[in-house]
């Protein structure tokens, strides 16, 4: 099976290269309409585990001694409807998994997450990449390409307001000391940080948070995602040091997202590698499911006036109050406040 190697996916439904993501808030808002959708009481529930050139590659019985992967169509009233990796779907046809068969996917679960690219200039249309996430690691290099920390801040942003629990992982420590960028993320107390190395990747730490979850991996292109993931799996066999051809609007790598089995003494998780992520879109950030991840100041915030932006220069803001009467850490309020800042002054950087 070469199906996630790289191949130029041809499926404009599908295809995405490296360009604006973001997490949708509310899953219900895009749900793909499923429910005039013809009863197929024979039709089993399969993890979508990609797509290449409209053929998905579905794990059938997963986790049972029969777990299979088969190769599947879509359904012909489901030709508007995105699936993704990480998908749900309900599938009836052949599901042998024999050389040669198809099975027909006929409908999609309802989505607990949404991990989709914004529309750019050339393409209005938001496109989906990862559904049912609900871990993100964020993966960053200490040096080439330079770490960003609003770039960053944009994916914890929309990790935070999707409900997706963010992870960070600096890697290349071996070219640059990372102390300076993650000063930026002291305030978020909460948010785990693995360092990496060329020689020394820390597997296991990382491995062991991966353990029940399902994590997308995202990250500017040429961060070392795919090195990553094929440290964790040593099958997947992710295409690395990819470059690409320079094309008018810039550098774009043609790459496909891929879910991956971890396994470990402790149990499975699944990995989802995408492709470079340049950039998230935030244009329907909620403040309150950011203030969400911040328990502690949300505490002190519900007694803010209405409608309060909680910025420095929020009147009667009561996390201001709090910290010029020196009752909240200084450097956690900046925290939030920057991530606040940063979606509401909608920056293109
Ligand atoms: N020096 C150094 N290079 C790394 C490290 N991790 C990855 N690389 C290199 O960075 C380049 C891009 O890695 P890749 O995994 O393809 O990045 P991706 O685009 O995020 O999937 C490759 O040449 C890797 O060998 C690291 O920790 N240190
Ligand atoms: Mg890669
Ligand atoms: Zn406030």
């Amino acid at each position: 099976m070469s199906w996630w190697n790289d191949a130029d996916d041809d499926d404009l439904d599908d295809e995405f290269d490296e360009s604006d993501v973001r997490v949708r808030p509310n899953p219900k808002a895009n749900r793909p309409r499923t429910k005039r959708r013809p009863s197929h009481s024979d039709a089993v529930t399969a993890r979508v585990l990609g797509v290449d050139r409209g053929r998905y590659s579905v794990l059938v019985a997963e986790g049972e001694p029969d777990e299979r992967e088969v190769t599947a169509t879509r359904a012909r009233e489901l030709r508007k409807t995105p699936i993704v990796t990480g998908d749900a779907a309900r599938v009836v046809g052949d599901l042998s998994g024999d050389e040669g068969t198809l099975g027909r996917i006929v409908g999609i679960e309802e989505r607990t997450s949404l991990l989709r690219r914004s529309a750019d200039d050339t393409d209005q249309v938001e496109r989906v990449i990862v559904a049912n996430a609900d871990q993100m690691l964020l993966v960053v290099a200490a040096a080439d390409p330079e770490p960003r920390p609003r770039l960053v801040d944009r994916y914890l942003i929309a990790a935070l307001d999707a409900g997706i629990r963010p992870l960070m992982v600096i890697t290349k420590t071996d070219l640059a000391d990372p102390a300076g960028f993650l000063e930026h993320f002291s305030g978020l107390a909460d948010l785990r940080v693995f360092r990496s190395s060329q020689s020394d990747p820390p597997v296991a730490e990382i491995g062991e948070s991966l353990v029940g979850h399902s994590t997308v991996f995202v990250g500017h292109s040429g961060v070392g995602k795919s090195t990553l993931v094929n440290a964790l799996v040593p099958d997947a066999g992710r295409a690395t040091g990819h470059v690409n051809a320079v094309t008018g609007r810039g550098r774009h790598t043609s790459s496909s997202t891929e879910s991956l089995r971890y396994r470990s003494g402790e149990g499975t998780g699944w990995v989802i590698d995408t492709p470079g992520v340049r950039s998230f879109g935030l244009g329907h950030v909620d403040p309150e499911n950011i203030l969400r991840a911040y328990p502690d100041l949300a505490e002190v915030a519900a007694e803010c006036p209405r409608g309060c932006s909680h910025l420095p220069d929020a009147p009667d803001c009561r996390l201001n109050e709090a910290i010029d009467a020196g009752d909240l850490p200084v450097a956690r309020v900046d925290s939030l406040q920057r991530l606040l800042l940063t979606f509401d002054r909608r920056t293109e950087w």
